[in-house]
């Protein structure tokens, strides 16, 4: 039986990536894969050029978020409707281009034998060395701050960029993920960990992204920090 994957994708005025990254995902032609987006009211019409795009490729949906906003209000509804609609393993990628959909094939490959993959850049063959030097440092000091808090056994605890077994979906119980900002990807990570499920990195080139611009901010890193910290003291 074939499996059915569903790629994951946050976004938030991604108009220059979201239609190029499409059809990267689908020139994969992978068998089974759909593509679920979820948008908070992009102002510059990402979900409209998404689709737009549903004539040549039937297998997208678009979530069109009502408030709250955020990446991780949007990630949570993203793992809520996999479950819903029984898909067997889910992506979650940003929209970016810094999560290379040319990983995708080994992503569902390593997930055969593990129930959780992350795409880590700080194992033997994966790199962050593109970004200015301040964002890799940044990068670097938060995976340490939430490894060492959270006790996570994995080198990139950071990535955002993961596939998901059902059982691991199921085991983190979604609807009830709290964080709206980034701090979702330790938020459910933590979640999988404490459940044992067998987690497996393997490596990705993390590239910066060309198109359009940043969605992080002082605010939402200083948040983040909060929020490990919050994970970390009340365990949950
Ligand atoms: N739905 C939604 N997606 C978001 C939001 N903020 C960021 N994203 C998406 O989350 C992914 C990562 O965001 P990005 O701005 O690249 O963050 P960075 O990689 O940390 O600089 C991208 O696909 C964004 O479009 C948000 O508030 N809502
Ligand atoms: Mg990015």
């Amino acid at each position: 039986m074939n499996s059915r994957v569903l790629v994951c994708i946050p976004t938030y005025c991604e108009s220059e990536n979201i239609a190029h990254l499409i059809e990267e995902i689908f020139s994969l032609q992978i068998p089974g894969l759909e593509i679920l987006i979820a948008d908070d009211a992009s102002p510059d019409n990402t979900a409209k050029i998404a689709e737009n795009l549903r004539n040549r490729y039937p297998l997208i949906s678009i979530l069109k978020r009502k408030p709250p906003y955020g990446r991780g209000a949007a990630g949570r509804d993203l793992f809520l409707y996999a479950l819903e609609k029984n898909f067997d393993a889910a992506i979650e990628m940003d929209a970016d281009f810094s999560h290379d959909p040319k990983s995708i094939p080994q992503m569902l490959k390593a997930l055969e034998n593990s129930e959780l993959v992350i795409g880590s850049r700080f194992i033997q063959g994966g790199s962050d060395t593109e970004r200015p030097k301040g964002r890799q440092i940044l990068t670097r000091w938060a995976n340490f701050y939430a490894r060492s808090l959270l006790r996570i056994n994995v080198k990139d605890a950071n990535s955002g960029y993961r596939a998901w077994s059902r059982k691991a979906l199921q085991a983190i119980e979604p609807q009830s993920l709290r964080a709206r900002g980034p701090a979702i990807v330790h938020e459910a990570l933590f979640r999988a960990a404490r459940k044992k499920i067998k987690i497996q990195e393997i490596p990705i080139r993390f590239v910066d992204r060309k198109m359009g611009f940043s969605k992080l901010n002082l605010g939402k890193l200083a948040y983040g920090y909060f929020w490990i910290l919050r994970l970390a003291v009340l365990g949950k």
